[in-house]
């Protein structure tokens, strides 16, 4: 039989993906550079459903029903590249290719405008979940032509994960869209799995509980506000001994973050954008400081001060930093959704933020209860200056504002870094200042630059002449 969607590239994810359509009741053709993953794919996992297997570009391509619907799972940039020349040389006009990899949402631009030139429907889509998701149900974040969503949605809606009967998979707007929020998502995962690492650092070394007493800490808490997929995760992760030593895996595991570079996209496309994320450039700092391995050598003499005064009262603490986890967490998911804001406005996409809330709520590595109340505060009110002035997250935050001053103080008093938690804390308190000290800055600016400033009682612009009688005028 013809297949209805086939996958190239089948690597973990593109393997998995063809096995989830398979397992669906869909015909899937498969295909992969060289034929050992094939060959592998159907010898594992062949019986699983019905696969079409092809040696060469144009079997593959032939082996499937008009119009021809191609998801490719291959290394992101050159190779993907490589591949969309190859399918689109012996595609037809209003054939289908799905780009699934982690693209750049600026390079899934260019494609889709090549491509349309061509005549070809290119859909972007961010595909969340890693392996396990892929096979059993993955968060899908399509971009691309609506016409093209037509022919591919409910593909993809079918081997998306389902939450309460919806999927997690939404036409997210045109061309780059969906792999742009794929990005900004990963980079909200670089700042949850930041605030999760401080959150951990504290209950080890503020509070001197080992890895099994603070998995117990954050299984409890996974039963809270804070229930997510990483809450969970980093539970397994800390009560997890090393085969080999005995020893809990954490205290076996070198200390140095490494990083694929979503999250660094995120934060120069904020730049960018003009949008303070913090909470997720703090994260990807920290990531950077931590694989600094030759200079946290020569730097570990560094004096800490003197000012040690841990917390009295230890489950007290205990609650205080789940407060503080928490309302950073709202802090960062607020500006990730900036973002997305932004983004939409300069690309002229159109996107919903809450129809975003409800596809990561199942699937995707950001998972959470918490996404269900993002979802009902754009529900009421699609308008919303920032997450942070939702009523729920408003009163979530100010309940949580004492526990978090005094965990980022008492953090700062011990030594420990806590730049995600501290970062957090002084974006919500320069969000609600009455006054900020840009006046001050706008009148440097204006000194040493006459880059004029505006006044609080007065429209235009206005510069002093400094080097004058310093009398002001209009600009
Ligand atoms: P990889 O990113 O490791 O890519 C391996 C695949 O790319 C193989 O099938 C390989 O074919 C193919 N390939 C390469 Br490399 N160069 C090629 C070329 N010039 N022409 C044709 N094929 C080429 O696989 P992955 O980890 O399964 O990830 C696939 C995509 O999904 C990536 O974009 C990744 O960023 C994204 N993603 C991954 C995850 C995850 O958790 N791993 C999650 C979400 C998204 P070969 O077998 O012939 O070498």
């Amino acid at each position: 039989p013809l297949a209805p969607i086939g996958v190239t590239g089948l690597a973990v994810m593109g393997s998995n993906l063809a096995r989830n359509f398979a397992r669906r009741g869909h015909v899937v053709a498969v295909h992969n550079r060289s034929s050992a993953k094939t060959t592998a794919l159907i010898e594992n996992h062949g019986s699983e459903g019905t696969f079409v297997p092809s040696e060469s570009i144009e079997d593959f391509v032939a082996s499937l029903e008009k119009p021809r619907r191609v998801v490719i799972m291959v290394k992101a940039g050159d190779p993907t590249d490589a591949v969309i020349e190859e399918l689109a040389a012996v595609m037809d006009e209003g054939d289908i290719i799905i780009d699934g990899g982690n693209a750049l949402y600026t390079d899934t631009i260019r494609r889709e405008a090549d491509l349309k030139e061509r005549g070809l429907l290119f859909v972007g889509a961010g595909i969340s979940g890693g392996e396990e998701g892929a096979l059993n149900g993955p968060s899908i974040m399509p971009g691309g032509p609506a016409k093209s969503y037509e022919s591919v949605g409910p593909l993809l809606e079918s081997i998306a994960a389902q939450v309460d009967g919806t999927p997690c998979c939404t036409h997210i707007g045109p061309d780059g869209s969906g792999h742009f929020v794929k990005m900004v998502h990963n980079g909200i995962e670089y700042a949850d799995m930041q605030l999760i690492g401080e959150a951990y650092h504290l209950l080890r070394d503020a509070l001197g509980k080992d890895p099994d007493a603070i998995a117990d800490v954050f299984r409890t808490w996974n039963d809270g506000d804070l229930e997510s997929y990483l809450v969970e995760i980093t539970a397994e992760v800390l009560s997890h001994r090393d085969a080999k030593t005995g020893a809990p895996l954490v205290d076996v595991i070198v200390d140095a973050a490494e990083q694929k570079g979503t999250g660094r996209w995120t934060v120069k496309s904020a730049l960018d954008l003009g949008v303070p994320v913090t909470g997720i450039a703090e994260a990807v700092f920290a990531r950077a400081l931590s694989g600094a391995r030759d200079q946290r050598a020569a730097a570990r003499e560094l004096a800490s001060g003197t000012l040690a005064d841990g917390p009295q009262d230890v489950d007290a603490f205990v609650e205080d930093i789940r407060s503080a986890l928490y309302a950073s967490k709202v802090i960062a998911y607020a500006q990730g959704f900036d973002q997305i804001a932004a983004g939409s406005a300069e690309y002229d996409w159109n996107l919903h933020p809450g129809d975003l809330a409800t596809i990561w709520r199942g699937g995707c590595i950001i998972r959470a209860r918490f996404l269900n109340r993002i979802k009902d505060a754009y529900d009421e009110n699609p308008e919303l200056p920032s997450l942070v002035l939702a009523p729920y997250f408003r009163e979530a935050v100010e309940n949580a504002v004492d526990s978090w001053r005094r965990v980022v103080s008492t953090a700062t008093m011990l030594g420990i870094p806590v730049p995600g938690f501290a970062s957090a804390l002084s974006y919500y308190d320069g969000l609600r200042a009455e006054r900020l000290p840009a006046a001050l800055t706008q009148g440097l600016r204006d000194f040493f630059g006459a880059h004029t400033y505006e006044r609080v009682d007065a429209e235009g612009k206005f510069h002093t002449l400094w080097s004058e009688d310093r009398s002001e005028v209009q600009a």
